[in-house]
């Protein structure tokens, strides 16, 4: 049994949802946030992976990160070495999408040109009548930068398809770690 240790940076616009994910995802679906409580730095959020088919497990250490500007300068600090990269944005924001390019700038010029696997997570996906970011769009953006996009809501509950989904995510980056015997 085979016990690893990822670290994921969770950013994006303020009030895209980034808070809701990871209280969500912690509590298997049972607590979502409805009201808005602003994170003014990085709320660290634990919780174990089961990976598929396997008696081994991830350990995530999500880095749940403040979106508003004059927080993000401090968070950095914390943001260490990241294995894994979540940028969200808002489905019914187009300005939170359009920020994405300067969220990974960001984080791109943290990590000195390193690469970390990402993923782009389109949330909000409840609000379809107030939509303005199309899905094709999304893609093809998220393709363009080498991350994988999936559309969410984090006020519907997580199903086990999230850790399988997690689970791709992180697999090459596992298999590098299982074979250097590295954690965190
Ligand atoms: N309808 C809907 N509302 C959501 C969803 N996810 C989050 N919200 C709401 O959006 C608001 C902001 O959510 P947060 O999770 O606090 O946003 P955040 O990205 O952490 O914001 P900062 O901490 O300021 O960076 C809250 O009122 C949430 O209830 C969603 O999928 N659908
Ligand atoms: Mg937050």
């Amino acid at each position: 049994m085979v016990k690893l240790r990822a670290r994921c940076l969770l950013v994006g616009d303020p009030a895209v949802g980034k808070s809701a994910l990871s209280q969500m995802f912690r509590s298997d679906g049972a607590h979502f946030q409805k009201n808005y409580s602003m994170t003014a730095g990085v709320e660290l959020v634990v919780k174990s992976v089961n990976i598929p088919e396997t008696s081994d497990s991830v350990e995530l250490y999500i880095f749940d990160s403040a979106g508003r500007e004059t927080f993000v300068e401090a968070c950095e600090k914390l943001w260490g070495q990241p294995s894994v990269l979540c940028l969200v944005f808002d489905v019914s924001s187009e300005l939170s999408f359009s920020n994405c390019g300067r969220w990974l700038e960001r984080v791109r010029a943290h990590c000195q040109g390193l690469h970390i696997p990402g993923v782009l997570v389109g949330n909000k996906s409840d609000l379809s009548s107030r939509k303005e970011v199309e899905t094709s769009v999304a893609q093809e953006w998220a393709q363009s930068q080498g991350l994988q996009y999936h559309e969410t809501s984090a006020v519907s509950a997580p199903t086990p398809g999230h850790n399988r989904q997690a689970h791709r995510l992180l697999e090459p980056k596992c298999q590098h770690q299982v074979q250097k015997q590295y954690t965190l």
